[in-house]
This record gives C-alpha cells, structure tokens and sequence, in this order.
C-alpha cells in the first residue's frame, strides 16, 4: 500500500548556472521539474511511500526522469509514450532576484496522459491522491485524468489533495478560475499561494482567501505567503505559521515543498500546528538551492535549520 498517489507531467529541465541572459550561456545544467514528482520526492525523502503517473516519451529525457525517481524512492508509474517527446522547461535567471521558466511542452508525451493511465487499484489503496491545477490545462485527455483520478479517490473514502499551481503560460485566469472552482470543491485539502487563490476567490486578507476557498468544501486550506510564511484554515480555525528566514536562490518548488512538509505530518498524525512547522522547514530548504526539488530535505535534514554551530563535524 503506497501512502500518496499523484499524476502529472514531468519535464527535463535545462539550467543556466549564472545570471543573465540565456544566449550568453557556455553551458546548462540538466535536471527534471515537475510540481508533483517534486511533491512525491519531497514525501520519499521524509520516508513515506509515494507512486507517480505520468507520461515521457520513449527518449533520454524521459529516462532520466524515470531513472531520477526511482533514485530518490518513488514508485514511478510512467507510460512510455513513443508518439511524442519528453516536455523541457528552461530555467534562467534575468538578475539575481528574477527567475524566469520557459517551456517546451505543447503536444508533449506528459501533456497526452489520459483516464487509461490511472490505476483505480493503485489510488484506491492509498492513504491520499495529490493533484494539481498545471494538468488540467495540459490537455483535455489531461483534465480527464485529473477528474478520473478524483472519482476514484472520493468513491473509495481517500481524500484529495490539491494545489492550485496557476500557470500563465499555460491558461488565462479566466480557465483557471472556472476548472479550479470545480476541483477546490471536491478536494478535502487545498494548497494555494496567495496571489494564485485570488483569481478564484475573493477576500481581504490571506485568512480571508483561506476562508473564502474553505467555503466551496476542503475541510483544510493552507494558503501560503513566501517569506510571509502560511495561514492554514482548518475545520473554520485559523492559523499562522511563519516562515523560516533564510538566504533564498530559487523560489521555484518552494509550494510543492510546503506542501511535502504539510503532508507528510499528516501522514505520522501530528497536530496541525506541528505539520505547518514542518511544512515551513521543507520550504526553507527547498528555496536555499537552485533546481526545483534538490534542495527537499530528509528527516535528519529538518533539525538543521535551527542548528547552532555554523559546520556540523
Ligand atoms: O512547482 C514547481 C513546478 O512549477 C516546476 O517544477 C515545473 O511542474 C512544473 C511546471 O509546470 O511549472
């Protein structure tokens, strides 16, 4: 029995290693991002069971994505797609502050997952399903996962996560609204940052949007503020957690982190307040390194932030 299922499409990535424009660049780093395998090897490295759907293509890219999982203890589940590449993203930095994502990923082997590639078997038996906001506006085969994957997890009593993860290089906010609004009210969790719950609800504050979200149906809503850290709204009860201080270089994968954290205390049934700590200390790791999941920290990793003596021996 695996403790979290998720779907989704996973990229090569491509890195510049400096700042700057991506032209000048005598050479990139290869890796792999994907919101949900980011989420899944967040929860493996923190010891939970975790298997991912999806779809690569029959290349290299998509064997290093297959090959980068099964590193890091995920049950990858991936459809080998001869029809069609791996997507690629490239990631740059425009200035120090200023990351910039580009995609190549329309008609990609990820964006062709289909209800076919979801094993009811799998979801069924599993502790929680993990879906985000990016598949449904990869494809309406996509979207179709995404909802089968759902109607499975509800019939059999899993309840189902969500993050909303707009993507504007993807859809308008308008789609976005209209198929979020849909999927917030059949999910029992929801992960959002700020901004990205704003185009779906209204409210003043975070704990307003929290509540605002709360009220279409999960019974947990964590919305998340970057170094202004969360606020959770749970069974109508409000919560501030803070964030961690520490030097940020790459904000990408700091959700999917956040939501690893949360997760996985969930999962070892700690109070609330425990599992916003710990959702806190993955995003403080998962920012301090460049790449969107290599940063995730371990269990023994989680005590480092507050650790005293600046070289451990
Ligand atoms: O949350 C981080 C993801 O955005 C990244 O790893 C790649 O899934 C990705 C996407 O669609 O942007």
């Amino acid at each position: 029995r695996v403790d979290v299922v998720t779907l989704g499409e996973t990229m090569a990535m491509l890195r510049a290693p400096g700042i700057g424009l991506l032209r000048h660049a005598a050479s990139l780093d290869v890796s792999t991002g994907g919101a949900e395998t980011n989420l899944a090897i967040g929860l493996s490295r923190l010891g939970h069971r975790v298997a991912w759907i999806g779809r690569v293509g029959a290349d290299e890219f998509g064997a290093l994505i297959c090959r980068t999982l099964a590193a890091e203890g995920v049950d990858c589940r991936a459809v080998e797609d001869p029809g069609a590449p791996t997507g690629l993203m490239i990631k740059s930095r425009r200035t120090e502050a200023v990351t910039r994502v580009n995609y190549y990923r329309r008609g990609s082997a990820g964006s062709r997952l289909c209800p076919r590639d979801v094993d009811p078997d799998l979801v069924t038996r599993s502790r929680l399903l993990y879906v985000s906001g990016i598949t449904p506006a990869l494809s309406a085969d996509a979207r179709e996962a995404v909802r089968y994957a759902i109607d499975v997890a509800r019939a059999a009593g899993v309840p189902v996560c969500l993050s909303l993860n707009y993507r504007a290089a993807l859809w308008g906010p308008e789609a976005f609204r209209a198929e979020l609004t849909e999927l917030v009210a059949r999910a029992d969790l929801v992960f959002a940052g700020e901004g990205e719950a704003r185009l779906v609800v209204g409210g003043d504050t975070a704990e307003d949007v929290g509540r605002s979200l709360a009220a279409l149906g999960p019974g947990q809503v964590l919305v998340t503020r970057g170094e202004l850290g969360a606020v959770a709204v749970v069974e109508g009860e409000a919560l501030v957690a803070r964030a961690y201080p520490v030097r940020a270089v790459d904000p990408v994968g700091a959700g999917d982190a956040f939501a690893a954290g949360y997760l996985s205390g969930l999962l070892d049934g700690e109070s609330v307040v425990d599992c916003l700590d710990r959702a806190s200390l993955a995003g403080a790791f998962a920012v301090t390194v460049p790449g969107d999941w290599e940063g995730l920290p371990s269990r023994a990793d989680l005590a480092l932030l507050s650790a005293e003596d600046a070289v451990l021996r």
